[in-house]
């Protein structure tokens, strides 16, 4: 495994597979991963303040409001031991990545492109285990034994915002709220764009753009 000094966000549709790659790329490299969503579930599973005020707005497919969002992860990133770090679902409006920016240059975005029939059949068949956040599929990913997470065998749940009305609610916001935030790193130009409607398709590109970045980086 390499040790590798990157501050980098991953953005792409709800569902677009964020998560399965950020898994894929820390399996590779050696650097701390935040996922917003998965934290958020973690704080509504604890009933904490913050896990109660968000459940009102996951649950109907909507973002959480932006001051929320922005205290919540500086807090998560301040936590961190090291400043190489994979941010995944933040930040999600472009209020979110100006007061991200502020705080953190980024190195690289990395967004994902997935046709939208894809994922919207893709979503009704995940499981996550919410102390993780590893997520499985029935069609992709199974999990060694069905309902059960591979490495802690503890039971897999079912995500309340992945149902048909609520996912399409989400895929709306996407376009409206979050795209803007894409334009927002191109002209930052940090942004690099990876296509395809397989995650095994994507990964090997996006592990391949951090190698080359990380070489970049070491010869200048
Ligand atoms: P999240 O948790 O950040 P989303 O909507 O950004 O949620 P999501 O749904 O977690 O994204 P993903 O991580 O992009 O999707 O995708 P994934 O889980 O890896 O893959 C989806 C499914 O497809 C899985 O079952 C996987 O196994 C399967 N899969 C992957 N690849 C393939 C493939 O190649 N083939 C097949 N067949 N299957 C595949 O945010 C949730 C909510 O939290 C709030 C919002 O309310 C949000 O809606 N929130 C925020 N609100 C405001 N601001 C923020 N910054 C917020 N962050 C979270
Ligand atoms: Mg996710």
């Amino acid at each position: 495994m390499s040790t590798v000094a990157l501050k980098t966000v991953i953005l792409g549709a709800p569902g677009s597979g964020k998560g399965t790659i950020s898994a894929r790329i820390l399996n590779k490299f050696k650097l701390e991963y935040v996922s917003s969503g998965d934290k958020l579930r973690q704080n509504i599973q604890q009933k904490t303040s913050i896990g109660l005020e968000a459940l009102k707005y996951i649950s109907e497919g909507k973002l959480v409001p932006d001051d929320v969002m922005i205290n919540f992860v500086s807090s998560e990133l301040r936590k961190l031991p090291t400043k190489t770090w994979l941010l995944d679902g933040f930040p999600r409006t472009v209020t979110q990545a100006r007061a991200l920016w502020e705080k953190e240059k980024l190195d690289l975005a990395i967004n994902l492109i997935v046709p939208h029939e894809v994922i919207i059949s893709r979503v009704e068949g995940r499981w996550v285990h919410l102390p993780s956040g590893r997520v499985y599929n029935d069609t992709f990913n199974k999990p060694k034994v069905p309902g059960k997470d591979d490495i802690t065998g503890e039971p897999l749940t079912k995500r309340d915002d992945d149902k048909p009305e609520v996912i399409k609610k989400r895929l709306e916001l996407y376009e409206t709220l979050t795209r803007p935030v894409i334009d927002f790193y191109r002209e930052k130009k940090i942004l690099i764009d990876f296509f395809g409607k397989t995650s095994d398709e994507i990964s090997p590109q996006v592990l391949d753009c951090i190698n080359k970045f990380l070489l970049d980086s070491k010869n200048n």
